[in-house]
């Protein structure tokens, strides 16, 4: 899945983690500030981590990481103690980073782009598309959510105000023959790039799950090789959206996430749960509703950012 290096864009994530800082990570600043490096300290971070959403399993798993850290490398001042908590987290945001590179892979790149309803996949999809086309890609959009009327319009919207194409059926016109059409127009055009949005659903309704599956099934016999699936994630729905996102990718395959509306919540520990829990990725932070407001995901500016750091320590 294509990178955009150049748009890491670090003040948008710090931006979009303002509540997020503000009400949990300046208090485990605070924390270290003001307390010796004992059981005390232990437990309240493990509060605070909870609190932010960083989910119990994650927590747990930091907080071993951490004490490990702090015994093997003799550390004795609650400073250097936070700098080692940094470095676990960066550590296991970065364990599940490694993502196949499209270098080399003939175009068109097919990217699938799925969640459930309202988490933000057709904004993001227009983000994306308009990050592409400033960094000199030619994409062209497919409107295989033909669930509702609405859908279609709304990205034919955001393709005229991009300037990129958008290949559409009408409502109730089979996925699987929008995705087909798109990839055909992308082959004929030689685009580089082509996105494909779908319908919200719910991993719980098999008869939608498996209209996904279909739809990678036409994308898999037009010999779409680099076909990647990118699950939207509502950062806002916490540990109830990890829950859903779970079963979701136990159904379909997934390349990795993008975390969309992080700049709506204060509970944007959510993060570490994702990377953690579901073994994927995390590619891409919705920032904000406009169609700029998205950053590359990286471990160590995103850790800064919920510190208030300028440069995490290496
Ligand atoms: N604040 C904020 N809002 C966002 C972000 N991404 C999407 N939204 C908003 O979330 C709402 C739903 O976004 P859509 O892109 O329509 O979501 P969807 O997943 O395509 O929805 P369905 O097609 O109905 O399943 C819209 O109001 C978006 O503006 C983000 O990163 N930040
Ligand atoms: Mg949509």
């Amino acid at each position: 899945m294509m990178r955009f290096l150049k748009k890491l864009r670090p003040e948008k994530t710090s931006q979009a983690v303002t509540k997020t800082r503000e009400t949990w990570f300046s208090q485990v600043t605070s924390l270290f500030k003001s307390s010796a490096l004992n059981d005390d300290l232990w437990d309240q971070l493990e509060e605070l981590l909870i609190l932010a959403d960083v989910g119990v399993a994650t927590t747990l798993k930091l907080l071993d990481g951490l004490k490990t850290r702090v015994k093997e490398q003799k550390l004795s001042t609650p400073e250097q103690a936070l700098g080692a908590l940094k470095d676990e987290m960066v550590a296991l945001l970065s364990a599940s980073q490694a993502v196949k590179d499209n270098d080399g892979a003939a175009p068109p790149i097919v990217l699938l782009v799925v969640g459930v309803n309202g988490s933000g996949k057709t904004t993001s999809i227009a983000k994306l598309a308009n990050l592409y086309k400033e960094s000199g890609k030619s994409v062209i959009l497919g409107a295989a959510d033909t669930f509702r009327a609405a859908a279609i319009d709304q990205l034919q919207v955001w393709g005229s105000r991009i300037g990129v194409d958008v290949i559409a059926h009408t409502q109730g016109a089979d996925p699987g023959a929008v995705a087909f059409d798109t990839f055909q127009a992308a082959k004929a055009r030689g685009s580089d790039v082509v996105i494909i949005d779908t319908a919200g659903r719910l991993h719980t309704k098999s008869n939608l799950m498996e209209e996904i599956k279909k739809v990678q099934r036409v994308l898999t016999r037009q010999e779409a090789g680099t076909q990647r699936v990118l699950l939207v994630l509502d950062s806002t729905t916490g540990q109830n959206g990890l829950h859903q996102a779970r079963a979701f990718t136990e159904a379909v395959h997934c390349d990795g996430v993008m975390l969309s509306k992080l700049d709506g919540t204060a509970k944007g520990g959510i993060v570490l749960a994702v990377a953690d829990e579901l073994k994927l990725p995390v590619l891409y932070i919705g920032t904000g509703e406009q169609l700029d407001d998205i950053a590359s995901f990286d471990a160590r500016s995103f850790v800064g950012a919920l510190f208030g750091d300028q440069v995490v320590r290496q």
